[in-house]
């Protein structure tokens, strides 16, 4: 390590006095000014990372969802996957280091964590379309440099194709090419052949309004959207060429609000679906004959796709495990129907995309969603070979399932949540099962549910347990929670502390939206007065 260039570039970057930044749930987030010096030392920290894993890291410029002020950065593990848990702590440790301590703490980590500092690093990297992100994107490449590390700059990416590209490039070109090309044509030439195969797609021209969320979805569908036409014509919308990122659109805008995004006409029973700002996230709606909303969430998609896996799954005559992860938020509803109706086992994990994901490794196949439209299907490299070989073997009707899960397999981004790859694999299920908008969303019945957040002075004094379900503290939360709860029919409520915002979030869910609009309400003041709120009571939901 060369200590004396750290130290001359690291105040290049000098972080601002005093302040303290966490690496969250998915990386450091916050108002995009602030971050210079967070990504210089990502960069190097990404090295270290390199070095010890021997193998390649990525590092995406982003604050996905958040306004277009904001950003953020994330490191990507070699599979990958989310940053493992050490290296988040190190991270925050490095980024809220005085600059006089720089020194002390890169050694220290090299150290704890046994990197070999003769080991050659390779770091890929890539950013969205925020106007901040370029210049950020700069400075964690001086951070590589400066740490002696080789690397690649793709410029404008989604967060979920950085991902794809750190993955081929650990696993040898196996799972694909790590280039922009290798990713469209991979998912496409899979959703081309699945869709071949729909008896109904001759009928009916398939289409689809997209709402990009102005963000870098748009560019990356724009480019990938002639290698799939044959099967689907996308229409885009909030594609970034005059609106402002996230800003009362994407699937974010969507979800909370429960409500289309602005700067997309919808007539009755088309289908749409919104993507968030990094791309990372899909939501699907439509609207019925009468101009009602009809939102189709995470749950939703999981259940679509995890119950036409098991369809095949019983034509190819597997018996494989297959397990669906779901978060608090999920609908109950769909945690029924799930296990109910499709008997389907279902597993609960705390929020953020690397606890499901850590969670349906376990499985055969492992279908993992959050309600906000951020989930995949993951497959053992065992069944993956199983179904090759099958697709080989078997006689005509079991091939032609076979051959349809192989191309699942390939239409699914392994590597992380991806609304490209998820929409892809929506419509090749629909087209196949020839199932219209209404169908789908047919399947069940959300509850209904409200959302809060509530100001309090620290939010650290809620803890959780269950996967989120319950508090332990502060004393006395959980009780009055269950007291508020058995009020009302069908219901539900939690609190945890955001893991993203200054904040504590309430959820709640009961039989009518009155209901669950007044828990919610109940449950916001219980945290204000047990867990030391701060500003104004919280307020009733006024619908
Ligand atoms: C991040 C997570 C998302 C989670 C959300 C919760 C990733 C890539 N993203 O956006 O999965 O739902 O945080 O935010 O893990 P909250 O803690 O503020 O509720
Ligand atoms: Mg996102």
């Amino acid at each position: 390590m060369d200590l004396g260039a750290i130290t001359k570039y690291s105040a290049l970057h000098a972080k601002p006095n005093g302040l303290i930044l966490q690496y969250g749930t998915a990386g450091f987030r916050t108002k995009a000014e602030h971050l210079d010096h967070v990504m210089f030392r990502m960069g190097l920290l990404a090295v270290l990372r390199s070095k010890q894993t021997k193998s390649t890291i990525g590092v995406m410029v982003t604050a996905s969802h958040n306004p277009e002020e904001d950003n953020g950065v994330k490191l990507v593990d070699p599979l990958g996957e989310m940053l493992a848990p050490s290296w988040e702590e190190h991270a925050t440790c490095l980024a809220n280091a005085e600059e006089q301590d720089m020194q002390r703490v890169l050694i220290d980590i090299s150290e704890k964590e046994a990197v070999n500092l003769q080991q050659d690093a390779f770091v890929v990297i890539g950013r969205d379309t925020r106007p901040s992100s370029e210049k950020l994107s700069q400075s964690v490449i001086d951070g590589v440099t400066v740490l002696g590390g080789q690397f690649h700059d793709y410029g404008l990416l989604t967060t979920p194709q950085l991902h794809y590209m750190v993955y081929c490039r650990n696993t040898g070109g196996r799972y694909g090419k790590a280039t922009i090309e290798g990713y469209y044509q991979k998912l496409s030439k899979a959703f081309v052949e699945l869709t071949k195969q729909a008896s109904c797609s001759g009928d009916e021209y398939r289409s689809l309004k997209v709402d990009c969320a102005n963000g870098i979805g748009a560019l990356k569908l724009r480019e990938m959207e002639h290698y799939f036409s044959q099967g689907l014509s996308v229409q885009l919308f909030n594609d970034g060429s005059k609106g402002k990122l996230n800003h009362l659109c994407g699937a974010d805008f969507v979800k909370s609000h429960q409500k289309p995004p602005q700067g997309m006409e919808i007539k009755s029973n088309e289908r749409c679906c919104s993507f968030d700002g990094d791309a990372d996230r899909i939501v699907y709606y439509y609207h019925d004959a009468d101009g009602h909303f009809h939102l189709i969430d995470g749950d939703k998609i999981a259940t679509l796709i995890s119950s036409f896996l098991k369809e095949l799954l019983v034509e190819i005559g597997e018996s494989l495990n297959i397990g669906v992860v779901q978060t608090a938020y999920a609908n109950g509803s769909s945690t029924r129907y799930l296990e109910e109706v499709m008997k389907v086992p279902v597993y609960c994990t705390k929020t953020g995309v690397k606890h499901l994901h850590h969670k349906a490794q376990e499985f055969d196949i492992g279908v993992y969603f959050e309600a906000n439209g951020h989930g995949t299907a993951l497959f053992s490299t065992a069944v993956e070979m199983k179904i090759k070989q099958s697709a080989e073997q078997l006689e005509d009707k079991k091939r032609k399932a076979a051959k349809m899960l192989e191309n699942i397999i390939d239409l699914f981004n392994q590597a992380a949540g991806d609304a490209i790859s998820d929409m892809l694999v929506i419509e090749a299920i629909l087209a196949l099962k020839g199932l219209t908008v209404q169908q789908w969303d047919a399947l069940y019945t959300d509850l209904p549910n409200r959302q809060l957040k509530v100001q309090v002075a620290d939010r650290r004094v809620i803890s959780t347990t269950n996967a989120e379900r319950q508090a332990v503290t502060p004393p006395g939360l959980q009780e009055a929670i269950n007291d508020l709860v058995k009020k009302y029919k069908l219901s539900r409520a939690f609190v945890r502390p955001s893991g993203t915002e200054d904040v504590v979030r309430v959820y709640a869910e009961a039989d009518s939206q009155e209901s669950a609009d007044h828990l919610a309400h109940e449950v916001s003041l219980a945290v204000f007065q047990l867990a030391g709120g701060i500003g104004e009571r919280p307020q009733p939901v006024t619908p």
